[in-house]
């Protein structure tokens, strides 16, 4: 190498202290285990930044840099045991169930099931592992949480997968960063993934698609997050339904019924912040109290392959007990249209006004219902007294699966109604339990108690 120096033929000669110094730089920079150590220190603080940036922006009213996002030491509580939990809702494998028994069941009467072996035959039961996900989405950068203006916060999958299992990050934060995102389907780099699933034929009608795709609202969330991310307790908007198939991981469910007091189940106070993890921690003990004066929660942990399906109107926290990946979809069948209807004409008119033009020409049978709705005035009053959802994902500032819509038209401030169950033969556990679980006062626990013909003469 110090040939490059000799000036003189056949005469040893000496290079100046510049001459070594660029001797040095010129073997540093073509040495390719330096090459890859400033590669990697690069991808170290890179990544880092990313992180950072995401959880500012996500969370800005919590400083990462003074470890805020570990205060409540929640990684190292016991809150992600399920000693105690008793998990009483019904199991029906899909084999067993046709859509009319799955309407007549549960969703006209608006109560939750979880239903099997939807998932068998998935693409995404395979492709949705996360070495393959890696893999295929590695690059794609998919929406963590909302900024303090409602603008997405966005990360790729490979930053994302390592901050989840990192020690200094998702593995000790006390609600991590989750991903929860409403237009994978429709973004270039993510969109293959609907192709991994089906829409199991009882949600298939979903006739708010009637509205066209630019109008209708957020209806389906790739969801994916480590221990302790999650949903906080909310409604979802516009009374509709939702299933939420998990592919992977361990979710536990916390759900009220319809007309259970937001001021009891979902109390604004200090200290207590929306996330799943400070419900759970501050919230849950007391809705299990002899003394709780409303219902008691409805539990359920669901594990891989299983389908949870929330009706309209009630109200679910969910808290990750691993890492858990899962698809979810709200949706408006026939049965349940009367309700979502009132609610969509009341808080979302222009929607609504495109959405009863198609209904017009492809359900007439439903323009009809609107029209006589109208006709009594029971588009106005249709609506639950918590029709509006104060959802909360974790650490996403208040943007959740189903919160509110993404344009400029917003649901109404909810109003009070008197609460209404449809009407249907409920399998008498789960009426038992469901009734066990209503507050003491309301109708929906007076009907569900006194059984499906109460139910079924209670229907709206
Ligand atoms: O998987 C979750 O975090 C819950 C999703 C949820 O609550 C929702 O979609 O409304």
């Amino acid at each position: 190498m110090l040939q490059k120096f000799c000036s003189g033929a056949g005469r040893p000669c000496q290079p100046t202290h510049t001459e070594l110094l660029q001797a040095d730089l010129a073997i540093l920079s073509s040495n390719p285990l330096h090459d890859a150590a400033d590669k990697k220190r690069e991808e170290e603080e890179e990544y880092e930044r990313k992180v950072r940036a995401a959880k500012r922006a996500a969370r800005s009213g919590i400083s990462v840099s003074k470890g805020e996002w570990q205060r409540n030491g929640y990684a190292q509580s016991d809150l992600l045991s399920t000693n105690g939990i008793v998990d009483q809702v019904e199991r029906v494998h899909c084999s067993e169930l046709t859509v009319e028994q799955f309407v007549e069941r549960y969703e006209r009467p608006r109560i939750p099931v979880v239903i099997t072996g939807l998932c068998d035959g998935w693409r995404a039961g395979q492709a949705w592992r996360q070495p393959e996900l890696l893999e295929r989405y590695g690059e794609h950068k998919f929406k963590v949480g909302s900024d303090d203006d409602g603008y997405a916060v966005r990360m790729r999958l490979r930053h994302y997968l390592r901050y989840a299992a990192d020690p200094a990050h998702g593995a000790s934060d006390d609600s991590p960063l989750y991903i929860f995102d409403g237009t994978f389907a429709e973004r270039r780099g993510s969109r293959g993934m609907r192709r991994d699933y089906e829409i199991p034929e009882f949600f298939r009608e979903d006739l708010m698609r009637l509205a066209g795709d630019r109008r209708r609202p957020p209806h389906r969330w790739l969801v994916l997050g480590p221990a302790r991310s999650g949903s906080g307790l909310h409604i979802d908007p516009l009374a509709t339904s939702a299933w939420n198939a998990l592919l992977a991981g361990r979710k536990r469910w916390a759900l009220f019924p319809p007309g259970a007091p937001r001021s009891l189940v979902a109390p604004r106070e200090p200290g207590l912040e929306r996330e799943a993890t400070s419900w759970f921690a501050k919230v849950y003990s007391r809705t299990r109290a002899p003394d709780w004066p409303s219902a008691a929660p409805v539990d359920i942990i669901q594990e891989a392959g299983e389908t949870v399906v929330v009706p309209g109107g009630w109200w679910h926290a969910v808290l990750n007990l691993e890492l858990a990946v899962a698809v979810t979809h709200n949706y408006c069948s026939s049965a349940t249209f009367p309700r979502i209807w009132a609610h969509t004409h009341r808080g979302r008119p222009k929607m609504s006004a495109r959405w009863l033009e198609a209904l017009r020409r492809e359900r007439p049978d439903l323009a009809a219902v609107a029209d006589g709705m109208a006709a009594r005035g029971c588009d106005r009053e249709g609506t639950s007294s918590s029709s509006s959802s104060s959802s909360s994902s974790s650490s996403s500032s208040g943007s959740s699966s189903s919160s509110s819509s993404s344009n400029s038209e917003t649901e109404q401030p909810p109003r009070k109604q008197p609460r209404t169950a449809g009407g249907g033969a409920a399998a008498p556990a789960v009426l038992g339990s469901l009734a066990a679980a209503l507050p003491p006062t309301p109708p929906a626990a007076a009907l569900l108690q006194s059984g499906a013909a109460a139910l079924a003469a209670a229907r709206v």
